[in-house]
């Protein structure tokens, strides 16, 4: 299954919820580092993911885990040389996780249809410009801090408040950039290596309606992240399958309708019911 990007940007209209399934060609991503480095491993994992129900592959050479080190450009793209066509080629609409530039042309020239930068435009004064170039979606996250030095005690007085302050200043630069503000999609940045703690993550997903009123689609990101071990005890990430999903079912509750996870199939089947039973639901009203 696929779908268009006008679609998915019209998501929060039509309430139609999008499963990102994540690749990470990297070697030391935080659940599934050095699985998908080599090509036909991450071919096979793309092919899974498609088969299971995502709709967008999000591709990325580079880990954000906490302590991680920066990947060069040309490391990234040397990374993504053989895989993003043959993932392109699936039929897959591919997303590119990076905050380059350079990485982020040579992926559209390869095929892929979305920037998922999130630096949200910080890291790389080139990427707004490129993706106003090339009119292609962009998604914007919060981060506060960087995961290499990360932050030991993120502070915040409001976190909604506070993120969906920087999201719209963020979201202002692209489009004083030349980046069609229809194109854009907010994301959060839920994570603790994305400097918020357990209550900043919770805080954020329990009010995710208030980034929603930006009117544009909202991303949501929590995938077996160590929040959601801290609220269940799960310390393996493999074993927060369950705790994503309700995290991402709590995020739709609240608006968001674009949600990037390693467990796909758990999701969508997650998502069928919810969306049936909400469908059925004589007190609201959702087209589909
Ligand atoms: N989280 C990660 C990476 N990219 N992009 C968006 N838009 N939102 C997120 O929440 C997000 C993201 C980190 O997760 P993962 O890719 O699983 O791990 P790693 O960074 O270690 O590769």
């Amino acid at each position: 299954m696929t779908i268009s990007l006008e679609d998915m940007l019209d998501s929060p209209r039509t309430g139609r919820c999008v499963v990102m399934g994540i690749l990470n060609v990297t070697p030391d991503s935080f659940s599934d580092g050095g699985r998908f480095l080599e090509p036909a491993a991450a071919v096979a994992r793309a092919r899974e993911m498609l088969a299971g129900g995502a709709e967008i592959l999000d591709v990325g050479a580079e880990s954000t885990r906490l302590g991680s080190r920066r990947v060069p450009a040309d490391e990234q793209i040397a990374r993504l040389r053989e895989i993003l066509p043959a993932v392109v080629a699936m039929g897959a609409q591919v997303s590119i996780d990076t905050t380059r530039a350079k990485v982020a042309a040579f992926a559209l020239d390869a095929g892929a249809a979305i920037v998922n930068d999130i630096s949200a435009g910080r890291d790389d004064p080139e990427l707004f410009p490129l993706v106003a170039e090339r009119a292609c979606p962009l998604v914007l996250m919060h981060m506060l801090g960087d995961p290499a030095t990360m932050q030991s005690a993120p502070r915040y007085d409001d976190v909604v408040a506070e993120v969906k302050a920087f999201l719209s200043e963020r979201l202002a630069a692209a489009v004083a950039c030349g980046v069609p503000e229809g194109k854009v999609i907010l994301d959060p940045g839920i994570g603790i290596g994305f400097g918020k703690t357990l209550e900043h993550n919770v805080a954020l997903l329990a009010g995710l309606g208030e980034l929603a009123a930006l009117g544009r689609p909202v991303l949501v990101g929590p995938s077996r992240k160590r929040f959601l071990g801290e609220l269940t005890g799960r310390t393996d990430p493999a074993q927060r399958v369950s705790a994503t999903v309700a995290a991402c079912l709590e995020a739709r509750r609240r608006g968001a309708t674009i949600f990037r996870v390693h467990d796909v199939v758990a999701l969508t089947d997650a998502l069928a019911v919810a969306q049936a039973v909400e469908q059925a639901d004589p007190g609201k009203k959702t087209s589909l």
